[in-house]
């Protein structure tokens, strides 16, 4: 399935959608014709593939919100965008399949929001991330404030929009922003090979990974664990998980690998 966008390469390889931010001139920042588009790829991502692979064309991931777009807004047209990122990015977090964000260059501002919305970050050494929202007089908009400061902490967030200072990519996997840095040009490969991966999993436990996990966040020590038990017996129960269980038990499975590192 191809879909044809004017700011987006979208396509689907097996069971792996892959969405790619295509405007490179602006360093792929977002504008409305890219969150659009990104709105319908994302929701078809969801119908026809079991996981998806979010990356950017030319030198950058992202260089965040199109400030050019953005100074012509009003606070009501301001506020009516920043929802829409919410729901599109809440798509990405908490929809049908998980998503691995593929990153490079810039990851800025709404591009460090837009990643911080996928399960995985996986990023080459190119990379650096920032919040200059400070310096450019705004506040986070796509749904940074809660999925960023839950990442790295508040504090450490405050720092970055504060300070507006850049973070390399081995920064930011200690800081707990990205749990991956890949070889030198390779993020988009090695986030492919996890997709594929994970595109094995039985379909039930990555919906509960993606729809369960970050809503038990949300909730009470009881609460949260009540929730666990339910989402537990209701993956354990379907045939996929029987016929797995029965393959490890039965010696068909593959045993587990030793660690890369
Ligand atoms: C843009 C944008 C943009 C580039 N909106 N047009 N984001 C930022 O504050 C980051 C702003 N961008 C940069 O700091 C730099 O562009 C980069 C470090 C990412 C790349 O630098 P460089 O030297 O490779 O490119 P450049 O020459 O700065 O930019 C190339 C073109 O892209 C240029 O346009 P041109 O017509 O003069 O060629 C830039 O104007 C354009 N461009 N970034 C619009 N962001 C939901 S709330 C989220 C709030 C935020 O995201 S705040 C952070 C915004």
């Amino acid at each position: 399935m191809e879909m044809d966008f004017s700011n987006l390469t979208f396509e689907i390889r097996e069971n792996v959608a892959l969405v790619g931010l295509n405007r490179p001139l602006k360093r792929n920042a977002i504008n409305d014709v890219l969150i659009d588009e990104l709105g319908l790829a994302v929701t078809a991502a969801g119908a026809s593939a079991k996981v998806a692979v979010i990356y950017g064309h030319g030198d950058h991931f992202c260089a965040g919100l199109d400030l050019a777009e953005h100074a012509e807004r009003t606070p009501f047209e301001g506020v009516l965008q920043s929802r829409k990122w919410h729901r599109i990015f809440d798509e990405i977090e908490r929809g049908p399949i998980p998503w691995v964000a593929a990153l490079h260059g810039a990851v800025v501002g709404g591009g460090l929001e837009l990643a911080a919305a996928a399960q995985i970050r996986v990023a080459e050494p190119t990379s650096f991330f920032a919040l200059p929202e400070g310096q450019r007089g705004i506040f986070v908009g796509g749904g940074g404030s809660v999925r960023i400061a839950r990442l790295m902490t508040a504090s450490r967030m405050a720092d970055l929009m504060l300070t507006g200072r850049t973070l390399s990519a081995a920064k930011a996997e200690q800081l707990n922003l990205i749990q991956y840095v890949s070889e030198p040009g390779k993020a988009f490969d090695e986030a492919l090979g996890l997709a594929s991966k994970i595109g094995t999993n039985a379909p039930l436990s990555n919906f509960a990974i993606t729809q369960a996990l970050p809503r038990i966040q949300d909730l009470s020590h009881n609460d949260g664990l009540f929730f666990e038990a339910l989402m537990a017996a209701f993956t354990q129960t379907s045939p996929d998980a029987v016929e797995r269980l029965r393959a490890f038990l039965e010696k068909r499975a593959d045993r587990l690998a030793k660690p890369r590192d």
